[in-house]
């Protein structure tokens, strides 16, 4: 592929959104103009109708269980890979994902409860091996997390859970990230300058051996 995959995880509040803006101008910096901004679930028309389904609560008279929430995750993120990511890389376009596969494995695996090793079952077959080149995980307590999300309003579907829900989430990302060199962690409870500095000083320490 010519262009690069960069992810942004973390809880919700972690500053995922802010930080894709920061990437995207330190990379136009580096001469990397060809840029497109994706979330998940989200960005494509199915994969946004899945995504009110998980966040919303229109099924209030019908409780969707654990395995429903994961495979409607991945129907929409593999409507997204097939349909814009890989198209986009292959063009030498660079992909800024907010939130990718270590989602599901945090919270439906970490939160939720569903075995670890279903979940790489189910992602190795529909996706291969498709990995992102470069994760930014942002890490804050589910306090911070909390508070961060109430600030801005109305709690959504799965922001509603509880404390214990995202101390599992967030204590599964902490174990994920040490699986690989691909993914580097952010104190997200930080202030903003000092985030987006340790954010820029990750990128530009990797760009520094990504053939541009
Ligand atoms: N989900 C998703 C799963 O369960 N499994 C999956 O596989 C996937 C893909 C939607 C939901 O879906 C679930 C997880 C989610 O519950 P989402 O749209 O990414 O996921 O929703 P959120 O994570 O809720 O997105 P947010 O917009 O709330 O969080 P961000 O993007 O991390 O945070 P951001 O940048 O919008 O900032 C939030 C607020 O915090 C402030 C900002 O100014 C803003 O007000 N802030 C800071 N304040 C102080 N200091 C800092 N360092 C700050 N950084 C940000």
């Amino acid at each position: 592929m010519k262009g690069k995959f960069i992810v942004i995880e973390g809880l919700e509040g972690a500053g995922k959104t802010t930080s894709s803006y920061i990437v995207a101008s330190l990379l136009r910096k580096y001469g990397i103009n060809n840029i497109i901004c994706t979330r998940e679930p989200g960005g494509t028309p199915l994969a946004e109708k899945l995504r009110t389904i998980i966040t919303n609560d229109i099924t209030q008279k019908e409780h969707i269980t654990h395995y429903t929430e994961l495979l409607i995750l991945y129907a929409a993120r593999i409507q997204l890979v097939e349909n814009v990511i890989k198209p986009a890389l292959m063009r030498g376009t660079w992909v800024i994902g907010d939130r990718h596969t270590l989602s599901s494995q945090a919270y439906q695996g970490g939160g939720r409860g569903i075995n670890h090793d279903f979940i790489l079952h189910l992602q190795q077959e529909i996706m291969g091996n498709f990995i992102p080149d470069l994760t930014l995980y942002l890490d804050v307590t589910p306090e911070i997390s909390l508070q961060r999300t109430k600030k801005r309003g109305q709690l959504d579907r799965i922001e509603k859970e509880s404390l214990y829900f995202f101390t599992c989430v967030r204590n599964y990302y902490l174990t994920l990230v040490q699986t690989s060199n691909n993914i580097k962690t952010v104190d997200a409870s930080q202030s903003q300058e000092k985030v987006t500095h340790n954010i820029k000083k990750i990128i530009q320490q990797w760009l520094q051996h990504v053939h541009l």
